[in-house]
């Protein structure tokens, strides 16, 4: 095996777009997800149209035990990670502050800030040992400025935002990159989430616009990992065109 590159949250939007992307290119794949039978038949597919190998290893980022156990179910072979794209991550509900519903703000918290750290506590001594490694963060622009109601799930984009930068100091002795890949409003299973299968309310978020399509994110993944060894993109802001900034879309 060559390239491996693990992908969280591969079973819909930015990381399947990646997972297609990095296979197109070779790399050899640890895709994960919690909808196992959707991930083994996406790992199934990008095996039969590249020829590279597929992991799929089916867990919740939010429990830590899970976590542990796949990271140290890899054998030696597939322990040479070389690129983590830490993507798993979502939005639940769109409240103020005093009518927030506790059981989202956990979520949000859980799986985009704990489950990062988990993921990455568990990787980054693998690559420490092999020397080697570029860790990508999927963060937001709601992780560089504020909304409406965007409240938790900005604040744990901010949280990224910051590990961000502190994983690039505790890293950087070890020759170890981090990436921040910040992106505005991208049309995926996104907003499907964040308002509980209210389809018609998700829909009308990308209504009027051209939105980011999630392989324009796997793209720009893709080619901050094709750059040479010696130089490293920190972080890197994505938006569609019509849109300025969290809140302000030129819409048709
Ligand atoms: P999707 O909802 O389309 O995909 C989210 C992915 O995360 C799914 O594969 C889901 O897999 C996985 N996931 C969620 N919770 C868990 C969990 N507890 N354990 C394991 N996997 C989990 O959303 P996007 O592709 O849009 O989101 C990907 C990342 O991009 C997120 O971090 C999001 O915050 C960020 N982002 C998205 C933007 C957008 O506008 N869409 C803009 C900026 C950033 P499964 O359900 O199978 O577990
Ligand atoms: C998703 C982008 O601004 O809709 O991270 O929250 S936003």
């Amino acid at each position: 095996m060559q390239h491996i590159t693990l992908i969280t949250g591969a079973t819909a939007g930015i990381g399947l777009a990646c997972a297609k992307r990095f296979a197109k290119e070779g790399h050899d794949l640890i895709v994960t997800g919690r909808r196992k039978e959707r991930l083994e038949k996406i790992a199934a597919e990008i095996r039969q149209k590249n020829s590279v190998q597929v992991l799929s290893l089916s867990f919740d980022i939010t429990i830590v035990n899970e976590v542990r156990d796949a990271i140290e179910s890899l054998s030696q072979e597939w322990k040479n990670i070389e690129i983590l794209v830490n993507n798993a991550g979502l939005a639940v509900g769109l409240n103020t502050v005093q009518e927030g519903v506790i059981d989202d703000w956990e979520r949000m918290i859980d799986t985009n800030i704990k489950g990062l750290l988990y993921m990455s506590r568990y990787i980054t001594p693998l690559m420490i040992e092999q020397g080697y490694g570029h860790v990508i963060n999927i963060g937001s622009i709601a992780g560089k400025e504020v909304y409406p109601n965007g409240n938790v799930y900005c604040a744990t984009k901010h949280a990224v935002d910051a590990l961000s930068k502190t994983m690039r100091i505790d890293l950087v002795k070890h020759g170890i990159r981090v990436t921040q890949i910040a992106p505005g409003a991208v049309e995926t299973e996104f907003s499907e989430v964040r308002f509980k299968g209210d389809t018609e309310r998700a829909k009308s978020v990308y209504k009027g616009y051209v939105p980011l399509h999630s392989d324009d994110v796997a793209e720009v993944t893709f080619y901050v990992t094709t750059l040479p060894n010696h130089a490293n993109i920190n972080d890197l802001v994505i938006m569609p065109t019509a849109q300025a900034s969290a809140t302000v879309f030129k819409k048709e």
